[in-house]
């Protein structure tokens, strides 16, 4: 079946992907999948700005003045007000491929989401096409050490580890050098990356820029470990973050390895709103309460038991922050008596 049957004369569309290496992997297997199959067609690239997992008002005006006549999302688990934006202006030609979780189909989308390891693996069976390296690197980029516990999809890895004489934390390191583009926040460089997979695979693990980008943000997590925290309480130590890198999650999971007894608290403002994170290992404190917390107070939150990611539109910030502070230290602090 011609999953793209309803394209009939249409030229030109756009992918509009995920920055993480599944949704640049998804970007370079579609649009390999296009010039082959339909080589009148041209597909350029988008991403939303780097951490929005929605387009602003400006950017659906961009997409539509480029004169795009169809779309096709990958691996970005747009909500369903963006995917009703999408199906608004392009009714019927909107494509949108994921691999998160089943939320029910929208009318006017050619609606393709299922399980499966990686965005670009489910790509690859839906478009019947091989497991061969670029899904592989997806599937290890999205599972990491996971995947070889997937007694279905592992032995694709462990094909292309023989193919292309790969070791397993090879191919971690492509995810690492893929994912350096969004650390470093260099759009352009995501796009070198998904021209430069499309044409060979192999090419990123001898790509000078990607190598100096771990190079860059190396240096940048070993700055911010050298940098003294605010005490907030005998526990909670903060750290306000100022870096244009996207990478406070990494700080925060290298500043929690440097002090495993402490609840760690950061904060980095970027893009008018402030993120925040708190992160554990041997404090008892559980981040699902934070997370409840910073939804009671309306804010965006997600994490796991040991760590909260919580986002702050700037134009609250004054008075929510304090807030979740005092919260935070109240969690951290034993009750007495
Ligand atoms: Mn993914």
């Amino acid at each position: 079946m011609d999953l793209f049957a309803d394209l009939g004369d249409l030229k030109k569309g756009v992918v509009i992907h995920h920055w993480d290496t599944d949704g640049i992997v998804s970007a370079a297997l579609l649009r390999n999948y296009f010039q082959r199959q339909y080589p009148d067609k041209t597909i350029d690239l988008f991403m939303p700005t780097i951490t929005n997992y929605y387009l602003t008002d400006d950017q659906y005006d961009y997409l539509q003045a480029q004169g795009y006549q169809f779309v096709v999302t990958c691996d970005l688990n747009f909500p369903s007000d963006t995917v009703q934006g999408l199906a608004k202006r392009w009714p019927g030609q909107v494509y949108f491929f994921d691999h998160h979780h089943h939320p029910a189909p929208h009318e006017n989308v050619h609606y393709y989401n299922m399980e499966h390891p990686a965005c670009a693996s489910h790509i690859a069976e839906r478009l019947g096409l091989p497991y061969d390296l670029l899904p592989v690197i997806a599937m290890v980029g999205d599972r990491e050490e996971g995947i070889q516990q997937d007694k279905l999809f592992y032995p694709h890895v462990q094909a292309m580890m023989a193919e292309h004489h790969l070791t397993f934390s090879q191919l971690l390191d492509a995810r690492r050098l893929i994912d350096s583009n969004y650390i470093v926040d260099d759009y352009d460089g995501i796009v070198e990356t998904i021209h430069l997979l499309q044409d060979d695979p192999m090419a990123i693990f001898t790509d000078v820029r990607l190598r100096d980008n771990l190079a860059k943000i190396d240096a940048d997590i070993i700055k911010w470990l050298e940098v003294e925290p605010t005490k907030l309480s005998d526990t909670v130590w903060f750290w306000e973050i100022t870096t244009h890198f996207n990478i406070l999650s990494h700080i925060t999971r290298a500043l929690s390895r440097q002090f495993p007894d402490k609840v760690i608290f950061t904060r980095q403002l970027k893009n008018s709103q402030y993120t925040c994170y708190m992160r554990r290992r041997d404090a008892t404190v559980d981040a699902r309460d934070l997370i409840s917390y910073a939804h009671s107070l309306g804010l965006n939150s997600g994490g796991k038991p040991e760590v909260a990611g919580i986002i702050i539109p700037s134009d609250q910030f004054e008075t929510v922050f304090p807030k979740l502070q005092t919260h935070l230290i109240s969690l951290a602090t034993p009750s007495r008596g």
